[in-house]
């Protein structure tokens, strides 16, 4: 199984990911998690990031390829691999498709958390009293929500144009979207 998982920040992407992980026994790749071990090195990389990430903002799509052609190239891919975060807008969308032609790993599946914009701010408050990630605050958050509708919606109507994908419901409780997500893709 190749899965795309897409949503706005707190729609519960990383959090389904690492479930979807254990039941199909795949690669979980959150571009999110890969930044912020970089961060977390003190790399080069890392040091570029991270402002841009504490902002809201989006990491340059170069940077982002050049990390994801990486991951993808490791061996624990050859099972299958769900992406969390990525692509994030068109030009990466686009970038992936290339990608994943060269590798012979094409898509089986895209799905979209759907969850209304109250409770994604509810939910990132939440975590940002339980972890303090650094771009939870409020200020992050709203900007995070203005660069999802302006650049990563576009790619929801990418794929939906496609006939690849699936929308599924992410309100509820963790099990209920779990088996949500795997129904929409019979997984
Ligand atoms: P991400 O790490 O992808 O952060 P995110 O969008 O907030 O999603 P995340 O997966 O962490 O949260 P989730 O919805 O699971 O990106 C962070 C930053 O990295 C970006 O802003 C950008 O700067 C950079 N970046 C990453 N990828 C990039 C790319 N491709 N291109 C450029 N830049 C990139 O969960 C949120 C909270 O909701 C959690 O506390 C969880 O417990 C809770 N929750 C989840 N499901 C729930 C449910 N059903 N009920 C109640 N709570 C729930």
């Amino acid at each position: 199984m190749r899965l795309v998982l897409l949503g706005p920040p707190g729609s519960g992407k990383g959090t389904q990911a690492t479930r979807l992980k254990e039941h199909l026994s795949i690669a979980h790749i959150s571009t999110g998690d890969l930044l912020r071990a970089e961060v977390a090195a003190g790399t080069e990389l890392g040091k570029q990031a991270k402002a841009v990430m504490d902002a809201g903002n989006l990491v340059s799509d170069d940077i982002l390829l050049g990390m994801l052609e990486s991951r993808l190239g490791q061996a624990d891919v050859a099972n299958g691999f769900i992406l969390d975060g990525y692509p994030r807008n068109v030009a990466q969308a686009n970038a992936l498709d290339t990608l994943l032609v060269k590798i012979g790993q094409p898509l089986d599946a895209v799905v979209q958390l759907d969850v209304p914009t109250e409770l994604l701010v509810e939910r990132i408050a939440g975590r940002a009293a339980e972890q303090g990630r650094a771009d939870d605050n409020p200020e992050s958050v709203r900007q995070r929500l203005q660069v999802y509708n302006d650049q990563t919606a576009p790619v929801v109507d990418f794929y939906a144009g496609r006939g690849t994908l699936a929308r599924v419901d992410g309100v509820g409780e963790l099990d209920d979207v779990e088996a949500r997500i795997r129904a929409a893709i019979h997984g």
